[in-house]
């Protein structure tokens, strides 16, 4: 910088005192002026959440300074930058995840100690931004941080909702949904971009234009919103690099307003224009089932609009010409709630920076990749053409032509193959005309990605079949994976000083191969011990949480026993329910004499069902009733308990997952597209019990199946059983099993009935009834090995050692080289 920026640019360097220090002294000065000034309390008199939002903002400086530092290098270097388009990010806290990945945990700890505050209890504090359902969104979140710490030049788009996913209350057993105004309380992770808006239009007409003799396609709007930037700083671990998280949120615009105001009727037009904000306002709850609704469309275009709008923006401030676009811009589509993302970069170049169809649609097919997050056929998302005639008219023209130019392709490959044209149309015909958000993602992408090597096998084989047979050399898959900085390092610092202990060096938090390194002293009678005990303290923690939240005392010496993860049919909670009620059954048929034997369970489940899920809120409540039963029969006392455990969120995972012993993964074979829970439990040294289906296999592989409990139905076999249809062969523990819920054992016997006919035989889809056999097999290994707690520890440590492959930097790794084509732009200074 020269000239009189320069020299101005030299005096605030002399000015600041360059990178605020990190000594327990500076932090607590720092902590102290945010008391005072940020908080505007006094620095004498404040409390727990006050000393937590002041640390929090002495945290966030500390991220500024070097979110500044790594964008301007950024800029300067102009690399190949991804953006990562979800609209999910299930973030859960921000605090300990960024002292940790700053390095400055301990110094913190140690300024808050001398104030008079706890560390732990202070980080408490923090609620969860939980902006996103399940499984997706929280991998999202792990990739992120992936992204910084491999320094990445990434960006992550999404939607700031000021209701994140439901809070979950259960009310004598039934889950009732209360709404997560989560910005109550303020977020100092975010910074509002006043000055970083665009204008989002909906509805309207579209005209031709002239212009310089060629032909245009005007959109004229009737509703524009404008898209406010929210960023939320990420930062790498071990590495200055801090990227950004932006999340819009919708305000009314202040154009295309006027009219109503000059009409005179002022009140009214000042709350239409608030409606603006409602597009924002609320994450639909819902991860599998699309139903067509115009505020979801609207907010899927709300977001793509305004990320898309960004990215060519942040282009053209160094660029002019469009052909170099895809040798700077990557676009991640996850999953198919951005596809409209290809529409709006096809409008932009065609309409508005006026390049011809092809030059736009060959930029745009070098650009987008797109990965599918789901297996089955009903959970792909469609949307209704008239709601996109209405909503996006010039969209819907642009679809149009992308399908016609690659339907008229497709027939010169295949031929009239009618069948066949029809199935991989963008376009579905029938009584509601649709787009195919997945044909349209799969046409206009480079590359479409499996979660799973089974996921991918599977969407090859069936959903993405034509697809498959046209375009081989598109499709891949990238194993998920999650990030050990927040699985292990944050939630389980116990264990993860071990490691460091026994592997002399972090160094693995960072490159987690070197985890496998544990496995030479697994056998080491030390490490057991040491191992042991950080998993009692872990399993004392969950205990007393457990106590504090139902008043149920809990046995350390039982095995803690958890599935948490959504309530889905797939996910067979009902499986692990039925199963309770036969150990329950085997213990109160014993002889007393007998009893002795039996390895004691605290049986935990957790999970929120979607709102409007019948059949996932009876599981919920199934699973009250069963525990009601059990935890008051005095005859079985320590030998069974079961604990539903209410809103599971990220930080409740945080606490539950380094407690468990042995954890369940149960869905049907062939419906988990992947599955991440199981990897963090891996990573905790907890043991599986699963069927072999999505990310599993590769566990397998990892870890070897004589190290966990395997049991079930095969992928392969899934579909023959089905085909073959009901087994007269029942099994006769399951029909027991079933019988009690049906005879009202549990009580509320009609209220459950509808839910013991989803498994009849016949009816019986997920094969519960086939699988069940095997379940108690896999159940009673379990109880074996954990007998012998040599062994089992053991094995526990072996599951640590081999968990990582399972991490998401491998992933982010994966797509970086192969799908995205960028490289690490590592922040120097
Ligand atoms: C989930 C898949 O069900 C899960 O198997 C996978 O591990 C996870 O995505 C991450 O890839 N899918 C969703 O949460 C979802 O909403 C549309 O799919």
């Amino acid at each position: 910088v020269s000239g009189e920026q320069g020299a101005k640019a030299e005096r605030m360097f002399a000015l600041m005192d360059r990178f605020l220090k990190n000594d327990p002294i500076s932090l607590q000065k720092d902590i102290l002026d945010h008391v005072e000034y940020t908080v505007a309390r006094s620095r004498f008199n404040f409390d727990d959440f006050e000393a937590y939002q002041a640390l929090s903002h002495s945290v966030r400086d500390r991220l500024i300074e070097r979110w500044h530092d790594t964008q301007l290098y950024f800029k300067r270097k102009d690399p190949k930058r991804v953006y990562f388009l979800s609209l999910e990010f299930l973030m859960g806290r921000s605090l300990s995840n960024s002292v940790i990945n700053l390095g400055i945990r301990d110094q913190y700890a140690d300024a808050l100690g001398q104030l008079g505050f706890e560390y732990e209890v202070v980080a408490e504090q923090e609620g969860d931004a939980a902006l996103g359902n399940g499984g997706l969104a929280r991998l999202s979140a792990c990739q992120m941080d992936s992204l910084a710490t491999l320094d990445y030049p990434a960006w992550g788009y999404g939607l700031r909702y000021q209701y994140g996913l439901f809070r979950q209350v259960i009310l004598d057993g039934f889950q009732h949904e209360q709404p997560d105004y989560w910005l109550n309380f303020g977020n100092p992770w975010e910074i509002e971009r006043i000055h970083v808006t665009y204008p989002v239009k909906f509805y309207g007409t579209v005209e031709d234009e002239t212009l310089n003799g060629g032909k245009y396609k005007v959109w004229i709007p009737g509703e524009m919103v404008e898209a406010v930037a929210y960023d939320n700083p990420i930062p790498g671990y071990g590495t200055r690099n801090t990227i950004t998280l932006r999340l819009w949120a919708a305000k009314p615009s202040d154009q295309y307003d006027i009219e109503s105001y000059n009409t005179g009727d002022y009140i009214n037009a000042v709350v239409n224009r608030q409606k603006a904000e409602t597009i924002s306002s609320v994450l639909y709850p819902d991860d599998r089932s699309y139903q067509g609704k115009e505020l979801r469309l609207k907010q899927q275009y709300f977001f793509v609009s305004a990320s898309v709008q960004d990215i060519i923006r942040r282009f053209k401030d160094a660029h002019s010409n469009f052909d170099e676009f895809p040798e700077k811009v990557a676009l991640q589509l996850n999953d198919t709630h951005p596809s409209l993302a290809i529409v709006e970069v096809m409008r932009i170049l065609v309409d508005e920076e006026h390049l011809d169809w092809n030059r736009a649609s060959d930029i745009v097919g070098k650009i987008f990749s797109f990965t599918s997050h789901t297996v089955i056929a009903e959970g792909l998302e469609k949307i209704p053409v008239d709601l996109l005639a209405s909503l996006l008219p010039r969209h819907l023209q642009i679809i149009y032509s992308i399908n016609f130019k690659f339907v008229e392709e497709l027939k010169k490959k295949i031929g009239l193959d009618y069948n066949r044209l029809s199935r991989m149309s963008i376009i579905e015909e029938g009584a509601v005309k649709s787009i195919r958000s997945a044909n349209l993602s799969i046409v206009c992408s480079h590359t479409v990605n499996g979660v799973s090597r089974v996921h991918l096998e599977l969407l090859k084989a069936n959903v993405f079949k034509d697809f498959y047979e046209l375009w081989p050399e598109k499709f891949q898959f990238k194993t998920n994976g999650v990030t050990q900085r927040r699985w292990i390092v944050v939630s389980n610092p116990s264990l993860s000083a071990l490691i460091s202990k026994w592997l002399g060096t972090e160094a693995w938090i960072r490159d987690v191969e070197l985890l496998t390194g544990l496995r030479e002293y697994a056998a080491d009678s030390f490490l057991q011990h040491e191992w042991k005990m950080v998993r009692k303290v872990n399993k004392m923690r969950l205990a007393e949480y457990i106590e504090a939240m139902s008043g149920l005392k809990v046995s350390l010496d039982a095995m803690f026993d958890v599935q948490i993860k959504r309530i889905h049919e797939y996910k067979r909670q009902l499986l692990n329910i039925l199963g309770i009620i036969h150990r329950y059954d085997c213990i109160k048929n014993m002889e007393k004499s007998d009893r002795r034997k039996v390895v004691p369970h605290v049986c935990i489940i957790g999970g929120k069902a979607a709102p409007g899920y019948e059949v996932a809120k009876k599981i919920i409540k199934l699973c009250h009733a069963v525990a009601e039963k059990i935890n008051n029969d005095s005859d079985v006392g320590d030998l069974l308990k079961l604990v539903f455990i209410p809103d599971y969120n990220v930080s409740v995972a945080e606490l539950v997952i380094p407690g468990a012993d042995l954890s369940q993964h149960l869905s049907t074979a062939g419906n988990e597209a992947s599955g991440t829970g199981s990897m963090k439990f891996l990573m905790n040294g907890c043991l599986l019990l699963a069927t072999e289906d999505g990310s599993t296999v590769e566990i397998i592989e990892e870890i070897g199946a004589d190290n966990m409990f395997l049991f079930g139905s095969k992928v392969h076999d899934v579909p023959i059983l089905r085909e073959k249809g009901p087994d007269l062969k029942v099994n006769l523990q399951f029909a027991r099993v079933v019988r009690m819920v049906r005879d009202g054992y549990f009580g509320f016997k009609d209220y459950f009935k509808s839910l013991c006919d989803t498994v009849e035989v016949g009816n019986d889809f997920y094969l519960l009834g086939s699988d069940f056999e095997s379940y108690l097999e896999a159940q009673a290994a379990a109880d074996k090995a954990f007998v012998d707690q040599e062994k089992w520890t053991q094995m526990s440590i072996l599951s640590t050692a081999g968990s990582g492959r399972f991490s998401s930097d491998r992933t982010i790794q994966d797509y970086a080289e192969n799908t995205w084509g960028i490289e690490p732009c590592p922040c120097p200074f």
